[in-house]
């Protein structure tokens, strides 16, 4: 069975709801995230990252590469276009730039209000890295448009990865007014019935 190694609130919800989603077993071992304190991969996971899993012979962290090898292993075509489909490009984009550029300039938030905790000595810095993840979001608010999902064939693990972005980014208030379109984009997403199950846990 696949095991998950989750903190709630963090990245490892991702996992929990594509694999609820997919309507897979699953085992959770639920970790009590640790303050990081200055050193990252501090977690008490096989690589001090949440997520990670365990499948047979397989151990992996990295929550995008989590959720392309498990469809890839458990999807049966489910959740993303065939490989060399041409929306397929899309949901790569999409699945990629949740986690690489929406998230870099949150990451710089984390790392200031939450892990070295000076933020007040740093105004600049925030005040920057929500500038950066902001034009991000004007992005994707423009090409989602009035589209339900991030794809025209509807919902894919390419939401399943922005949900937790765009989450993070209303948590430091950076999702706010500005982003109608994915405010409710958003709360879309949560009021999926395999997604309450997953934030319940
Ligand atoms: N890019 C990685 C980021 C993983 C990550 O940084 N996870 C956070 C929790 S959301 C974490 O474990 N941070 C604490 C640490 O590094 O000790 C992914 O998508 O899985």
């Amino acid at each position: 069975m696949i095991k998950v190694y989750h903190a709630p609130r963090t990245r490892s919800m991702r996992i929990i709801w594509l694999l609820e989603e997919l309507g897979l077993e699953y085992a959770v071992e639920t970790v009590v995230f640790k303050p990081v304190a200055g050193r990252l991969f501090a977690q008490q996971t096989p690589f001090g990252k949440v997520p990670a899993i365990a499948d047979g012979e397989v151990e992996m962290f990295e929550s995008g590469a989590i959720v392309e090898y498990l469809l890839e292993r458990h999807g049966n075509g489910r959740l993303a276009p065939a490989v060399g489909a041409a929306e397929r490009a899309k949901y790569l984009q999409w699945l990629h730039f949740s986690e690489s550029t929406a998230f870099a300039p949150l990451s710089g938030l984390v790392w200031l209000t939450r892990y070295r905790d000076d933020a007040e000595q740093h105004p600049d810095l925030v005040a920057d890295a929500k500038a950066r993840a902001a034009i991000a979001f004007e992005v994707l608010e423009a090409d989602l448009g009035e589209r339900e999902f991030l794809l025209d064939s509807g919902f894919s693990a390419a939401d399943i990865m922005m949900a937790f972005t765009l989450f993070a980014a209303q948590v430091f208030g950076v999702l706010d007014g500005r982003f109608p379109r994915l405010v409710a984009y958003l709360e879309r997403l949560q009021a999926r019935p395999a997604y309450v199950r997953a934030a319940a846990l």
